[in-house]
């Protein structure tokens, strides 16, 4: 029998064999897959059986690493990140591996030297859809620069059967398909049956003395379901370090199933097993009130306790015996409040499993998580009512009234007699129907505290943590969101890769300032047009695509003015639909008018329960039908809504955009994604002082940014006082006939009922502010179609954004959380060698 040392140089060698990145090893281990994994040979072999050999064979290349990277992180015990989220929207995998990897030409070559369609392997993946939109966007991209800078890292997820739904466009409406991203199979993941950990939920409590007289508790639960990790690698750019993303499935806990079996009950067994499963079934949509969503708690509650065990058992397997030291290995980022029960789960942990004294579990607690908030919205702040609360997690209620005990006897001794303040600051709401306030419970139990935009962080401490930060000042920071520059540039608009790359080098990819040295370039007439020329091509890919997926001819030539995130009323892509209309009323009465020849184009899906959403979908493409089919706007107007946005849409879509359309209520967009990823890609902006916009606006230079609308104060202001929308529609006479448009069914077919609630809306209440933006934005419109007439002009506004969005990359997220909240360092990973390798294989 050979040694465990002999094994480990065998498994080198042959590691190095089979994962060789020669175009002739890629070839050779791409046949075999095809071969041995789909079992198919050539003339039967479908695009699926070909994307998934070929994803086989990345995959194995990618596992070299991730060992790799396992095993430093366990031999140097290296403090980990580890990022709980209940979403992660990667986006498709093949690409973006192959980036990373710097394979990507390679494999291309290989595959057509096969005779197949490199981009149609690559088309053939269906992204895992596991987010709604920004938040979990973010996650993904937070991973891919974790990894890309060194730092030991685990994001914590759920596995979701039925990731966000697939949006299509029936009569004008939005109707929801479920989505079967596991259908032909997941390459990526690996399924570890192995790691598996039991999750408790319902029943009741019990006290009882220990064998050393001292109180306990015992939750007795009302069944188990068990948590089976499946774990996706994530490749860094240009480095060694593959991470790890582990996702939970819930499974039926035989143990516990068994005894419904043995007693004879066989449907109850069975029936118990299919609601287990139920747990990962499928995604939440946003916007959907919780009231009675036990199952989203139980899925809160299911992963995150399968992570923190996870994190228990390797701290043990690696780290020696107590838990005293936990918060010194790990990191815990809360990605929002759907992680925050993690506090109250880890003290029981440590409490009642692992029998660490109340005070001792608490400060380990503390000193272990970190919270981000990524809302303003009160009604997306998150409360679970006390019975509902109590009826999946009874334990945890006490120990989140234990800590809100303690926490209050805090508060009263720093503010005696305040009781009002400590009615603000309770864990649990005692107006109208008690409930637990989740971003409390995060709040308290945390040692950092963060909002994702510079002016979201302040209104964060000036209104929905107030009276946390009258508290606690030091525990707050801003961190503005970021993007990756990998799958946002290299992966999805190659032509401005390839033009950046041959005029200042390739350093940016990992250094986004690096960018900065475009600006002398922004003056010399042959880069502009080179620039020009890139956003042309991709421009006409851009219109061959909408013709694809909406049949509508849409002309490159003219301004792409585009739209593209979840659909809402903040987002207000209604007020968008309003300067339309009044473009096409202005080009109708005045056929000789000279404008710039637009195409308007939507993308976004609308929670399924959020009507106006809906509606405002409806309006959308009943005005593209009425626009686009109108010959007296023929080569003026287009307007095109995209159906099913998603990550690997948003790819194609960035790289041809003129104008980014980030135009949220003034205070209400927390910080905003997409807006860095146009600019990115060389679009102008439109937007209001909201969010992150603020920030790109002040980094692009305000000249070159196209602002308009009310301030986060007056939009505060205006609310406070009588805001009064239908006294804008009786003094605008362009707004009135916008509305009355609508309202005389112009876009309903002759339906005057139709859109009835969103005018009334508007006119009435207009919670958003729409009206009283609108003349502001209209204008603003004009001053765009002006300044895209003078091309040379426009393209160097579009360069000088380019050339300063270097401090909108992820990396330097990542840079100040691993600073500032974290306390982590780079780890090296060095891919280890054989030592007894004879005549190198083909590794570079
Ligand atoms: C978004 N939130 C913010 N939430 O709206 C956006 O401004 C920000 O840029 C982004 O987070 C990243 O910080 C967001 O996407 C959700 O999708 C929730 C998912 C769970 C249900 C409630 C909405």
């Amino acid at each position: 029998m050979s040694s465990p040392s002999q094994l480990a140089l065998r498994q080198t060698e042959s590691r190095y064999i089979r994962t060789g990145l020669s175009v002739e090893a890629i070839e050779r281990a791409f046949l075999d897959n095809l071969f041995f994994i789909q079992a198919r040979f050539p003339a039967v072999a479908t695009r699926n059986d070909h994307y998934l050999a070929l994803a086989y064979t990345v995959r194995d290349r990618l596992l070299h690493r991730w060992v790799n990277s396992a095993q430093t992180y366990y031999d140097q015990a290296s403090r980990t990140v580890c990022y709980l989220s209940a979403e992660f929207l990667l986006g498709p995998q093949l690409g973006n591996n192959l980036t990373n990897l710097g394979i990507y030409d390679r494999v291309r070559k290989a595959i057509e030297e096969l005779g197949l369609d490199f981009d149609g392997l690559l088309e053939q993946e269906e992204e895992p859809g596991l987010g709604n939109g920004g938040l979990g966007r973010l996650a993904a991209c937070y991973l891919d620069s974790l990894a890309t800078l060194q730092i030991a890292a685990i994001g914590y997820g759920i596995r979701y059967e039925f990731g966000i739904f697939d949006q299509e466009i029936r009569d004008g409406w939005q109707v929801e398909v479920t989505d079967k991203w596991l259908r032909l199979g997941n390459p990526w993941e690996i399924p570890r049956p192995e790691i598996a950990f039991d999750v408790k939920l319902g029943g009741h409590t019990e006290a009882y003395q220990d064998e050393q007289g001292r109180r306990r508790v015992r939750w007795i639960p009302e069944r188990v379901v068990k948590g089976i990790a499946s774990d996706t690698p994530v490749p860094g750019y240009g480095v060694n370090t593959v991470n790890l993303l582990r996702l939970w499935k819930a499974e039926a806990c035989e143990s516990f199933d068994f005894q419904a079996f043995n007693s004879g009950d066989y449907y109850r067994a069975v029936n118990q097993k299919l609601t287990s499963e139920n747990i990962t079934k499928v995604l939440y949509p946003n916007d959907e009130p919780l009231q009675g969503k036990a199952l989203r708690l139980q899925q809160q509650h299911f992963f995150v306790s399968c992570s923190l065990q996870d994190m228990i058992r390797i701290h043990f397997q690696q780290r020696g015996k107590t838990l005293d030291n936990f918060h010194e290995m790990y990191a815990v980022q809360l990605n929002d409040t759907h992680p925050a029960i993690g506090v109250a789960e880890l003290m029981r942990l440590l409490v009642d499993e692992h029998l660490m004294n109340w005070e001792q579990a608490w400060d380990v607690t503390r000193k272990t998580f970190a919270y981000t908030n990524h809302t303003l919205l009160p009604e997306a702040l998150e409360t679970w009512s006390l019975p509902l609360f109590r009826s999946v997690l009874p334990r945890h209620l006490e120990i989140i009234y234990e800590i809100n005990h303690r926490f209050l006897e805090e508060v009263r001794l720093r503010y005696p007699g305040d009781d009002g303040r400590v009615a603000r600051l309770s864990l649990i709401d005692e107006g109208g129907e008690r409930s637990v306030r989740m971003a409390h419970l995060a709040c308290v139990g945390s040692h950092a505290i963060n909002g994702v935009a510079a002016l979201h962080t302040e209104l964060l401490k000036r209104d929905a943590l107030r009276d946390f930060h009258d508290l606690w000042p030091e525990k707050f920071s801003n961190k503005t969101n970021g993007i990756t520059p990998r799958r946002f540039m290299v992966l999805s608009n190659p032509r401005l890769t390839r033009l950046l790359s041959r005029t200042i080098g390739d350093s940016w990819i990992k250094e986004l300032d690096d960018l900065a040295q475009l600006e002398p370039y922004a003056d010399d007439a042959a880069f502009r047009q080179a620039w020009r020329r890139v956003k042309e091509e991709n421009k006409r890919d851009l219109a061959g695509y909408i013709l694809d997926r909406t049949g509508t001819v849409v002309d490159p030539e003219s301004l792409f003015d585009v739209q593209v995130k979840r659909l809402h009323e903040y987002k207000r892509q209604h007020l968008n639909a309003l300067h339309i209309i009044t473009l096409y009323q202005r080009l109708k009465h005045d056929p000789s008018l000279e404008t710039t020849p637009r195409t308007v184009i939507f993308g976004g899906k609308a929670a399924p329960g959020y009507f106006m959403a809906k509606l405002i979908i409806r309006l959308i493409n009943g005005i593209a039908e009425v626009v686009n089919g109108d010959p007296d706007l023929r080569g003026r107007l287009k307007v095109a809504f995209i159906p099913g946005y998603n990550v690997k849409q948003g790819q194609r879509i960035f790289p041809g955009a003129d104008l980014s359309e980030q135009i949220s209520t003034a205070g209400k967009e927390a910080s905003g994604t997409g807006n860095m990823k146009f600019a990115l890609n060389g679009a102008l902006t439109i937007g209001t002082l909201d969010g992150a916009n603020i920030e790109i606006r002040e980094a692009v230079g305000p000249e070159n940014f196209f602002l308009f609308g009310l301030t986060a104060a007056q939009v505060h202001e205006l609310k406070a006082g009588t805001y009064k929308p239908w006294e804008y529609y009786d003094a605008n006479p362009r707004l009135r006939a916008a509305l009355d448009l609508i309202r005389d069914g112009v876009f309903s077919r002759g339906d005057r009922d139709l859109f009835q609630p969103l005018v009334e809306w508007l006119l009435n209440r207009d919670e958003y502010m729409v009206l009283a933006d609108y003349q502001a934005y209209v204008d603003c419109q004009e001053r765009v179609g002006d300044a895209y007439r003078n091309r040379e002009h426009w393209t160097r506004m579009s360069i000088l954004n380019v050339a300063r969005m270097g401090r909108f990359s992820s990396d330097r997220a990542i840079r100040e959380y691993a600073e500032d909240i974290w306390k982590v360092k780079p780890v090296t990973i060095e891919l280890r060698e054989p030592v007894r390798a004879k005549g190198n294989p083909s590794h570079p």
